[in-house]
């Protein structure tokens, strides 16, 4: 019964009888309330990590390297190589338009993610992991040739028994998807889409939105979690003249971190977690015992007493992260998903979900030669090493960021209700999530006209908080409500429990990706505007999008009368 497969759904617990199961389901893992226990994996000792966190995991043969017996702190940070150009391309059906064209190919590579560990087998987009980050300016295009350069075998455990990753498929497939990005349909990287060593696509990203970090990763139908754990993935910032004209903190003041976790071996190789059943080897979740911060475990960063900003992006494929300073500094958050805030929003922590990115002011001045650190809950990511003269800074932080309107509930023309499911099996473990009860392959049922403004209302019946994104569109959090679960999986009626809760102030931005806690409906306004044609929505965390938590959409075009 536990070996059956999505595809036949009638064998699986639904909701309902899933809830008479909660004794079992909460002795496993979970994010409760605030969505970042999973991040005391990082803490805890591993026994504790896996009991919370992946109850279908076998431990590996020979354990894994625990990372707290590495010296901290004896790595520098690196900072990502700009993305080049190769030279122009065509602007697809744009007759004489020319734009900058890069080449970036998908290859396997071997680096240190620590002083004193043997190199690691990684697959990398351009030579690095993260990979090179584009340089992007708001209304310029660019074009990207996505060459497949990968060995024919993949190195991290495929299971055949997922929708799109048959035996017979090859197995190191990749397309490439520009999160956050407003593009076309045939250049969004549709998870079908994927092409084998040898070949390439050729994307067109218009850059035709606000300056804002988003990053590019891989797509692949039912792999998507291996891809990105492998290291494909990198950063993609779109800047603006106005962001530009606030004076923020800038050039070598101005930090990526690209936050992921990983197990690794004992001689420092990546380590995927799998199940007890061989012909079914994919986990619920995945957490890593070692935090990578730009590729590196502890790295440390030489600061000056002044401000700096960071663009933090969650890349990990299921972890959340509670970010904050410690001894503890002030921390502004200044943007998130899909840009600047209105105005900064003093914070003592920053929550970040797999996918959300937080643009973060953070100011050393009067912490001079101290020695400062990054930490998720109690543990540390990085170090801080601040110079110990005291230095001018010119940069600003702004009252006020960018003007950023709330839409209004009225301006929407449809409400979707639309359900977070998982199926368990008989002893409650997870055999995979769903979107609105449907898989994948059933014929797409949200379908948007372009131009229209939607409400989209989250019903998550599960114990997990999900990030849901959608391509394409960037939306903004209406509020968050707990309801009465049984009573909407028995009698199909919606319940509220609570009073309704609006976002955080640092959630009031437009944003790409939406924690959508568990027991809560999250109310989601998104206008789409862009483009029509057939895009994705799905969770953000791999284990589950790769485990049919994700659904087509289709933007109609407009019509005109
Ligand atoms: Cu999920």
């Amino acid at each position: 019964m536990g070996q059956g497969r999505i595809s036949s759904l009638p064998q699986f617990f639904w909701g309902a009888k899933n809830e008479g199961k909660s004794d079992l389901l909460t002795t496993r893992r979970r994010f409760l309330e605030g969505s970042v226990l999973a991040a005391a994996g990082a803490v805890a000792p591993r026994a504790f990590s896996h009991a919370m966190a992946m109850p279908q995991a076998t431990a590996p043969v020979v354990p894994n390297l625990d990372p707290n017996n590495l010296a901290r702190f004896v790595d520098p940070l690196p900072l990502p190589v700009i993305a080049r150009p190769v030279g122009m391309a065509a602007v697809p059906g744009a007759a004489g338009e020319r734009v900058p064209h890069y080449r970036l190919a998908m290859r396997a590579i071997a680096a240190r993610l620590h002083r004193d560990l043997p190199p690691s087998r990684l697959w990398s987009y351009g030579g690095s992991v993260p990979g090179v980050m584009f340089e992007a300016r708001s209304g310029q295009g660019l074009s990207v040739e996505w060459a497949n350069e990968l060995p024919p075998k993949h190195f991290l455990p495929i299971d055949h028994s997922l929708h799109g990753a048959e035996k017979g498929t090859p197995e190191s497939r990749g397309v490439v998807h520009l999160h956050g990005g407003k593009t076309p349909a045939d250049s969004d990287g549709y998870p079908e889409d994927w092409y084998p060593p040898g070949k390439s696509r050729t994307y067109y990203y218009p850059n035709d939105q606000d300056a804002a970090l988003l990053w590019y990763h891989d797509h692949a139908m039912g792999i998507n979690r291996l891809n990105v754990y492998a290291g494909l993935f990198g950063l993609y910032v779109i800047r603006d003249p106005v962001e530009e004209a606030l004076n923020l903190p800038g050039g070598k003041y101005e930090v990526p971190l690209v936050l992921c976790d990983r197990d690794l071996t004992r001689d420092g190789q990546l380590s995927y977690p799998v199940s007890p059943n061989p012909e079914r080897p994919w986990v619920p979740e995945v957490f890593g015992l070692a935090q990578l911060v730009n590729g590196k475990l502890f790295p440390y960063l030489d600061v000056e007493p002044r401000k700096y900003r960071f663009r933090i992006l969650n890349a990990a494929n299921g972890r959340f992260y509670r970010l904050s300073v410690s001894p503890v500094v002030q921390i502004h958050q200044i943007g998130t998903d899909q840009g600047l805030l209105s105005a900064p929003v003093a914070v003592s922590d920053v929550q970040l979900a797999p996918a959300e990115r937080a643009d973060l002011v953070i100011d050393f001045a009067g912490h001079q030669g101290a020695q400062l650190q990054l930490m998720s809950e109690s543990f540390p990511l990085m170090q801080f090493r601040v110079s110990a003269s005291p230095v001018p800074d010119p940069s600003d932080l702004p009252a006020s960021l960018r003007p950023l309107a709330r839409i209004a509930e009225s301006s929407a023309v449809q409400t979707r209700r639309l359900t977070l499911d998982e199926t368990t099996n008989m002893v409650a473990e997870s055999q995979g999530m769903l979107l609105n009860k449907t898989p994948w392959h059933m014929p797409i049922t949200e379908r948007p006209v372009l131009g229209t403004t939607e409400i989209w209302e989250l019903v998550n019946l599960t114990d997990d908080v999900h990030p849901i994104h959608l391509h394409m569109v960037k939306f903004q959090i209406l509020d968050r409500r707990r309801f009465d679960s049984f009573q909407y999986m028995t009698a199909g009626t919606l319940r509220y429990v609570d009073r309704v809760m609006a976002p955080d102030p640092n959630e009031m931005g437009w944003k790409d990706t939406a924690r959508v806690n568990a027991k809560t409906v999250t109310r989601i306004i998104v206008p789409f505007q862009g483009y029509s044609g057939r895009y994705v929505w799905h969770c953000h965390i791999l284990e589950h999008e790769d485990n049919e938590m994700m659904r087509p959409y289709e933007v109609l075009p407009a019509t005109r009368s």
